[in-house]
């Protein structure tokens, strides 16, 4: 008895852990300020047929727009109240989109801004995005309806009511984040109405939640929210699903508050991992891809089962939140698409691929004083829909590194190796690895500065297998290189540090 006790909780608890993603697909991608109906035809059109598990979307709840600096990003990182319109559409596209993204095997994540409600001091008569009145000098949010009892500041004891110092755990959790108006979690009323924000999400049939701000948030009170949470959808879920949980805490060590205070409660953003990899991908400060060789937990990152990683976000691809300057992006487009396809070969957590919109980068003193700047839009704020060009990449500011050939086709090769060991590794000490999963899939990688010249055992079956860094596999014919394997596994691999992409992916999907 005890036994099945312990068995059904390990059982549920698991569960948050899940991305719940259908046909075996393992890979979501932030698209990060689309509209909804910009994502219901990226699901039908791209996302299914290409192996994508998830989206996570940008905040649905009603936010402030602010006009200095114009409609900002960021301006959705701070709520109004729950109604479920925002810059990306309104509660009818929103739904329109969850039901199509399911209805072709693509789940829904959404970024969830429950630790706080807009910046102090902003006043009355300031416009949101559906509308709805608020006063952020007394607190007053009458769409929710949140007053000023709901709010932390009471608790709060530095002299400003900000977050003055990250060492002290009490401030990380009871004061003002940026000057954010502190919402109370541990009243059980303010419990009630974010779980009824979350619920009316899940019901909808979203997936789960990348939680927003979990630092500043104590442990106890999430659970909490948490254990109010429904089940998934089950249109689209098996019974007893949990929603999935990401809660973003920036852990880069050196501060009391730790990602493992909260890996009980769900997965965890590892922001070890981006930072890291752009140092070795750059090899700053001595680092080698050989040094790779124990990736993951070897590198002091939190266990695989509780991990999201990723290459950047949305924060610190512009130099916002944290991992600093070794992070890397789809400006350095060519060491990106080896840092991401290396990310999507490797077995270590759930991964997330970024998706992004150009902006007029102006970097004065190692700041971007443009890192403010909202998604295309028109002269009024709408953001601009996603136009597709005839080569399938993406026109008007929208990066689209989801599209670009060497980014898709390692998420499909991630699906294929599946639950796969990490196997065969190469490296010559130096900055060429190679490594396997199994039988199922093989990479290698060129980062020196000299050719990689080398016959390597790559655990699969022997036959030709085309390249799906340099091209697709198209029927029977390839449009990039081309990999002999022989019977005995091994295959001879040339990479000139000069290439376009100084890498090679093969898996047993793309065998001639
Ligand atoms: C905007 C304006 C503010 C204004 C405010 C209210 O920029 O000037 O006061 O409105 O009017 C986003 C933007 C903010 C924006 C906000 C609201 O990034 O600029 O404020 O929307 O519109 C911390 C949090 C983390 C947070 C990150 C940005 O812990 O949760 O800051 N990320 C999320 C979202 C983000 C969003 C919010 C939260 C708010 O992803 O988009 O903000 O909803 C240390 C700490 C980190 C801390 C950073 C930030 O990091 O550890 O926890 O992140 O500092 O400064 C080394 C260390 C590393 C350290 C880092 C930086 O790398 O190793 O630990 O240095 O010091």
């Amino acid at each position: 008895m005890k036994l099945l006790v312990l068995a059904t909780l390990l059982g549920l608890s698991s569960a948050q852990f899940d991305p719940h993603m259908k046909d075996g697909r393992t890979s979501l991608v932030h698209l990060f300020e689309w509209r909804w109906a910009d994502i219901a035809e990226e699901c039908e059109r791209y996302l299914a047929p290409n192996g994508y598990g998830g989206v996570q979307i940008s905040p649905p709840s009603e936010h402030i727009v602010l006009t200095n600096p114009w409609q900002p990003w960021w301006q959705r990182y701070q709520p109004i109240s729950y109604n479920l319109c925002s810059r990306s559409g309104n509660e009818n596209e929103l739904r329109d989109m969850i039901t199509r993204c399911n209805n072709v095997g693509v789940n829904i994540y959404v970024d969830a801004v429950i630790n706080h409600m807009c910046g102090a001091g902003g006043g009355e008569g300031k416009h949101s995005s559906c509308g709805s009145y608020f006063n952020a000098n007394t607190k007053d949010f009458p769409s929710v309806p949140y007053s000023a009892w709901d709010f932390n500041d009471g608790k709060c004891h530095t002299g400003s009511g900000e977050i003055e110092n990250y060492n002290d755990i009490y401030q990380v959790r009871d004061c003002r984040l940026v000057s954010l108006l502190d919402l109370a979690l541990e009243k059980d009323y303010v419990r009630g109405k974010v779980a009824e924000y979350m619920n009316t999400l899940i019901d909808m049939g979203v997936a789960g939640f990348r939680v927003d701000a979990c630092k500043h948030m104590w442990p106890g009170d999430l659970s909490a929210v948490f254990r109010r949470l429904n089940n998934l959808n089950t249109k689209w879920f098996s019974s007893g699903s949990r929603p999935f949980i990401v809660q973003e805490v920036i852990d880069l060590g050196g501060e009391p508050i730790t990602a493992s205070e909260y890996t009980g409660l769900g997965r965890v953003t590892e922001f070890k991992y981006g930072a890291k990899l752009g140092t070795v991908i750059r090899k700053w400060s001595g680092e080698k891809l050989s040094y790779l060789v124990n990736w993951g937990e070897g590198w002091g990152m939190m266990a695989s089962g509780k991990a999201l990683v990723f290459v950047d976000n949305h924060d610190n691809q512009r130099g916002h939140g944290a991992g600093g300057a070794s992070i890397v992006t789809f400006w350095d487009s060519r060491l990106y698409k080896i840092a991401v396809g290396l990310m999507l070969a490797h077995p270590y957590g759930v991964t997330r691929v970024m998706s992004s919109f150009r902006w007029d980068r102006n970097i004065v003193n190692g700041q971007d004083e443009n890192d403010w700047m909202g998604p295309p839009s028109y002269g009024d704020g709408t953001t601009k829909p996603v136009p597709i060009n005839p080569d399938s990449t993406c026109a008007d500011g929208w990066v689209c590194e989801h599209r670009w050939r060497q980014i898709r086709n390692m998420v499909i090769f991630r699906n294929v190796v599946n639950g796969e060991p990490l196997s065969n590794w190469w490296d010559n000490g130096s900055n060429q690895v190679a490594f396997g999963r199994g039988s199922r899939g093989f990479i290698v990688i060129n980062n020196d500065d000299w050719t990689l010249d080398a016959t390597l055992n790559t655990g699969l079956p022997g036959g030709t297998y085309c390249d799906v860094i340099s091209g697709d596999k198209q029927g029977s014919s390839c449009t990039g290189k081309q990999v002999q394997v022989g019977g005995d596994g091994y295959a001879y691999f040339n990479i000139s540090n000069s290439e376009e992409d100084p890498f090679i992916a093969i898996h047993a999907d793309s065998k001639l």
